[in-house]
């Protein structure tokens, strides 16, 4: 890295001071006008939007505005005539899908759980740092409820925090018996990590790839299952009985080009977070499905969304070198010891404050020039990883953090000798559709569970809570749809319906349609259309091919 040998410099000369300094403190007031002048969610990118439950009542980032006053991709004249008949439909193949399938194994109901991608590809495999349980000695699910009730701004929705925190233990013992492993101690205890806003470790973990442990193991498990599984079937519209019951969804099948009608009895979302929206321009840390595809569809059903002006943004993301521009560096990193350092070698900030204020910091430093300018004209400030191995012991980065070094690796970086240049990256959709402790939605018929539901997190989720969020709500939703199962309804487009005729009164929306399905920015040309029906055939739909999906031309800049 020639091109930040004077910035490393600066950072090698403060190294053995810094280690002896307590971290930098912020007061709540300052911590609150940091999060005022830098955060994004605060700097006016967001706008109401004119339709729906939420209209006129509160903010999203305009991206997302767009998507929820678009219409959809199905023609006009499309009538639903049904393909599969099942009891549950889950929509999403990540931890909360999976583990929604599996909590339904021995209910004796038709299970079909489709997915966009492939079954497990999904933001749970890009989770590195851990799952929150109270397992310490010292700790409790009332702990573990203050914290993340603090560490979310109290604007957590108490029940859905309780219900969280009260089934931690009974979570991982869940884990285990599928067989996914978890750091132990030599005596056989699990491995208790800090994470930002934890006052007791409490973060277990499988190195620094433990959401892709877990759905290994959840995976397989649906794979064994009686669970039928649709891959690469997209979800591209709810059904409704015209009288307020959600009755299933059309899928798009992306192989063979044609919609899929599918009855349900009831229908679990699963279908994650928005990262890939790229708000602001802002890079990513989450899957390529990361579209937001549930929330446009929760909401022509009228469920109203929560805190939909509040994303994370995960203070270390990847900003060098450039093919690795917006992956996670996980937290665990900060809390083993490494050091968040301006480019002057000032340690600005504690390196666990709250995500969100860390975030505003590192993205206050680069505004006012005191970041690390890299040749592909990105900045960012340092990540002293060495630190690892000199407070924890040679080789400690390299166990304990596998997959980050093997990345670094690639680019001839190896990070327990040098620094990691990060920035503030897309991770987490903190808002999402309303649910209740069990998730059922507003909308009779229809569960949510994951990412795509808000409130629980309060508008800053704690780090390790998401893994637990998916693998309990999964199941509470999926529990709570067998137990209040309704009884099959027709399948119709009334809500879409209602929705069009909104939609015709907004004279500047913009020409898009949703769900967004894949990502159309940074570099990810997406070449997206579903066929338009003439006329209606056997399956309600006439199609000629697939969708055309173009990769990344890497000669384009
Ligand atoms: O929950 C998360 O967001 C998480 C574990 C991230 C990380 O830093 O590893």
């Amino acid at each position: 890295m020639d091109w930040a040998s004077d910035s490393l410099k600066k950072l090698e000369a403060t190294r053995e001071e810094r280690l002896l300094q307590e971290p930098p403190t912020l007061s709540d007031a300052d911590a609150d006008k940091l999060l005022q002048e830098f955060h994004p969610d605060y700097l006016g990118m967001e706008r109401n939007v004119r339709v729906g439950p939420n209209a006129d009542t509160c903010k999203f980032p305009h991206e997302l505005a767009d998507l929820l006053e678009s219409d959809s991709h199905l023609p006009q004249n499309f009538e639903p005539s049904v393909d599969i008949e099942t009891d549950v439909l889950i929509l999403g193949g990540g931890g909360a899908g999976a583990s929604a399938a599996l909590a339904l194994e021995e209910s004796g109901l038709t299970v079909h759980l489709a997915t966009k991608l492939r079954l497990g590809d999904s933001n749970t495999v890009m989770a590195e740092g851990g799952i929150q349980a109270s397992l310490g000695v010292d700790d409790s699910s009332r702990r573990h409820f203050a914290d993340a009730y603090v560490g979310g701004h109290g604007k957590n929705d108490s029940d859905l925090l309780r219900v969280l925190c009260e089934n931690s233990a009974d979570t991982i013992r869940w884990l285990g018996k599928l067989g996914c492993t978890l750091d132990c101690n030599e005596d056989g205890t699990f491995r208790l990590r800090s994470g930002g806003g934890t006052s007791v470790p409490r973060v277990l973990a499988c190195k620094d790839y433990t959401g892709l442990e877990i759905m290994r193991v959840l995976k397989d498990a649906v794979l064994l299952s009686n669970t039928q599984t649709l891959q690469e079937h997209a979800a591209v519209e709810l059904l409704d009985d015209g009288a307020g019951q959600v009755t299933g969804a059309v899928l798009w099948d992306r192989n063979k080009g044609n919609l899929v009608t599918v009855s349900a009895r009831a229908v679990i979302l699963a279908t994650g977070g928005s990262g890939q929206l790229r708000l602001q321009g802002f890079p990513t840390s989450n899957h390529l499905g990361a579209t937001g595809d549930g929330l446009v569809l929760a909401y022509r059903q009228g469920c109203k969304l929560l805190h939909g002006e509040s994303y994370q943004y995960h203070p270390s993301g990847t900003a060098y070198p450039e093919a690795l521009v917006g992956q996670l560096v996980t937290e665990s990193i900060r809390s083993t010891g490494a050091q968040v350092v301006n480019a002057e070698g000032e340690r600005f900030i504690g390196e666990m404050t709250f995500r969100d204020v860390l975030a505003a910091a590192i993205i206050r430093e680069v505004a006012e020039k005191r970041g690390a300018q890299t040749p592909t004209h990105r900045a960012g400030v340092w990540l002293d990883t060495p630190l690892i191995d000199i407070i924890n012991g040679e080789g400690t980065l390299r166990r304990q953090f596998p997959g980050i070094v093997h990345r670094f690796e690639r680019y001839q970086i190896d990070p327990a000798k040098q620094p990691i240049l990060i920035y503030p990256t897309l991770h987490y959709q903190n808002g999402g559709i309303q649910v209740d402790r069990d998730g059922c939605t507003e909308a009779k018929g229809l569960w949510a569970a994951g990412e795509v539901t808000g409130g629980l997190h309060g508008t800053n989720r704690l780090m390790g809570n998401s893994l637990l969020d998916i693998t309990v709500f999964g199941r509470r939703a999926a529990l709570s749809a067998q137990n209040d199962l309704p009884p099959r309804r027709p399948v119709t487009l009334t809500c879409l319906k209602k929705s069009r005729e909104q939609f015709k009164n907004i004279s500047d929306r913009r020409e898009v349609l949703s769900p967004q399905l894949f990502p159309t920015q940074a570099g990810m040309k997406v070449a997206f259309e579903l066929q338009k029906a003439e006329e209606p055939s056997a399956t309600g739909f006439n199609s000629s091919g697939p969708s055309t999906y173009e990769p990344p031309d890497p000669f384009s800049k």
